[in-house]
């Protein structure tokens, strides 16, 4: 058994999970993912990493189909349950995934994939039938998990992580941060992402603690958990904390205080995903007396540095490398830089992913020849500490801490009818990081930016979908007819309707 389940066993009864208004007890969960498991098996005694996508909103039965396809030897992909059809279909192709176990909510949406693409749609309720065979012996170089992350090709990549990777993920975090059991996170974030599944639901199950779910961000409820005093740890992006102050803001002056007493109990609040902005971390101080533990992680690597749980948390700044993560900052020629000086981040050690599925080529490009994962961020050592300067890329986008190609929405606004062109870009802003914004080059005279934007909500999630719009006879493009973005993005005020 792998190690995160084989050593739930000595916490047996706990509460490991808070869900729907429910516990659920250690003792519960490795149950539940024994008859995952054993339903999963079936006549086979090892599902041999075959790919077993769920589509299951963050609960205690996502949590119990997770472990129990790692418990039958499968790699667990988790789908986004705020994605349209095309986006589920692409990553159930690129998988080749046979099954897809889904929540009763989402059946009926999964169910035209069976004809159409011959893969079986399984529900929950017949996944979690009590049922006990053997289980196999996991090797921890096994594949575990793909998620699926946006990089500077246009379709999403699955990074690969084995249990060995995830282990080294959780386990520095569990550390660096002093997890123990005692402690009570409650998770906001959506379960697709390294964020939500690492560094809180599975920090917390490794250490005998209570993950509490609410299914989706909601800051009213979010408030109220903080004021019940249960919660020890929180952690979300830098877009939830800014939400969360603009709600307190308009609380009465005793409820505020409520609120802001409970808040200042917690031990520790982390902020991650994205650039926290130093007026938010000011702001969240002066309302909670909390200083966010500011930290940089990426999806290939998990978490790369971190400010300290004990010593300094400098504002804009991301500290120093978890302890067993290697890092340097070098030039464009590989060679390290010295301090104050920027330069692009890599990372080696045992919590770097295996490989983007089945994508060779992709992943060697990925590294040095040394061995040195390419972030592609780019950074400076100043005064002791790290802080994080940009990305190497104009067509990476961070919104509500997700990571968006430009490229990608480029390529499906290409398909409308309506579209000559298009160019797609970040522009800052304060509640979201970036806002996807897009200059469009119409076909004709007659194009309808509602009616583009409604089609491009049936292929793509709210997340990607452009929220500012320009239309424009030409792009700006450079002497080799490339599409100068940065000039495009200096223009946009001036020439935005
Ligand atoms: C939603 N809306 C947006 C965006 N998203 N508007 C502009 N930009 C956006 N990105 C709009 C919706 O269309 C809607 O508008 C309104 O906001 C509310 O939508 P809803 O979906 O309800 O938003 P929300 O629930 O308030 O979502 C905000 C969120 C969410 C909770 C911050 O974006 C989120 O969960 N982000 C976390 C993503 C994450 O976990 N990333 C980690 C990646 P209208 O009302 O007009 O319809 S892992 C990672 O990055 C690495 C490893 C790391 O370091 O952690
Ligand atoms: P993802 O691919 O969704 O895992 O996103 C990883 C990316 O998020 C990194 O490559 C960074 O660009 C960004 N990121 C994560 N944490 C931070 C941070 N604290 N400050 C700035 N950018 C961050």
């Amino acid at each position: 058994m792998i190690t995160l389940l084989k050593q739930s066993e000595s916490f047996k009864n706990r509460i490991a999970i808070v869900s729907k208004g429910k516990s659920f007890s250690y003792g519960q969960l490795l149950k539940t993912s024994k008859a995952v498991a054993a339903n999963l098996l079936r006549e086979t005694t090892d599902l041999n990493e075959a790919r077993v996508t769920f589509l299951i909103p963050p609960s205690f039965e996502y949590t119990a189909v997770q472990w129990g396809i790692w418990a039958a030897g499968g790699i667990a992909v988790p789908l986004c349950i705020l994605h349209p059809l095309p986006s589920i279909q692409y990553v159930l192709e690129d998988t080749q995934a046979r099954i897809v176990i889904a929540d009763a909510a989402y059946y009926d949406f999964l169910k035209p994939l069976e004809d159409h693409m011959g893969i079986s749609v399984i529900t929950l309720e017949s996944i979690l039938k009590e049922t006990i065979v053997p289980l196999p012996d996991i090797d921890s170089s096994r594949r575990a998990m793909i998620l699926y992350t946006s990089g500077t090709t246009s379709k999403p990549k699955g990074v690969v992580t084995t249990h060995a990777t995830i282990e080294a993920q959780i386990t520095t975090l569990v550390n660096a941060w002093e997890w123990r059991k005692e402690d009570h996170i409650l998770n906001i974030l959506p379960l697709h992402h390294v964020h939500g599944i690492i560094n809180v639901l599975s920090c917390a199950l490794w250490s005998g603690a209570c993950c509490e779910f609410l299914p989706k961000f909601d800051a009213d409820k979010v408030w109220a958990t903080i004021a019940s005093e249960r919660l020890t740890l929180f952690m979300a992006v830098p877009t939830i904390y800014y939400k969360l102050i603009s709600f307190w803001e308009e609380l009465p002056a005793t409820t505020q205080e409520v609120y802001s007493r409970a808040a200042s109990q917690l031990r520790l609040m982390v902020s991650g995903s994205a650039a926290l902005p130093v007026p938010v971390l000011e702001k969240w101080k002066e309302i909670t007396g909390q200083t966010l533990l500011e930290r940089y992680g990426m999806t290939e690597i998990g978490m790369g540095l971190s400010n300290s749980y004990r010593g300094e948390r400098r504002p804009g700044h991301v500290g120093l490398p978890l302890p067993g993560v290697e890092m340097r900052l070098v030039d464009s020629a590989n060679r390290p830089v010295p301090e104050n000086t920027p330069g692009e981040y890599q990372i080696k050690g045992l919590s770097v992913f295996k490989e983007y599925w089945q994508k060779p080529e992709a992943t060697k490009k990925a590294f040095t020849e040394d061995g040195w994962f390419i972030t592609g961020d780019i950074g400076m050592l100043s005064d002791g500490l790290y802080k994080i300067l940009g990305r190497d890329s104009v067509d990476i986008i961070k919104s509500g801490g997700y990571k968006i190609s430009a490229l990608e929405i480029e390529d499906v606004l290409r398909k409308h009818d309506m579209v000559a062109d298009c160019a797609v870009v970040g522009l800052p802003d304060e509640e979201w990081g970036e806002v996807v914004s897009v200059c469009l080059i119409p076909k004709s005279k007659e194009l309808d930016v509602e009616e583009v934007s409604s089609w491009l909500k049936t292929q793509l999630p709210a997340y990607k979908i452009p929220r500012k719009y320009m239309l424009s006879a030409e792009l700006p493009r450079n002497v080799l007819g490339k599409v100068t973005k940065n000039e495009l993005k200096k223009r946009w005020p001036a020439i935005a309707p």
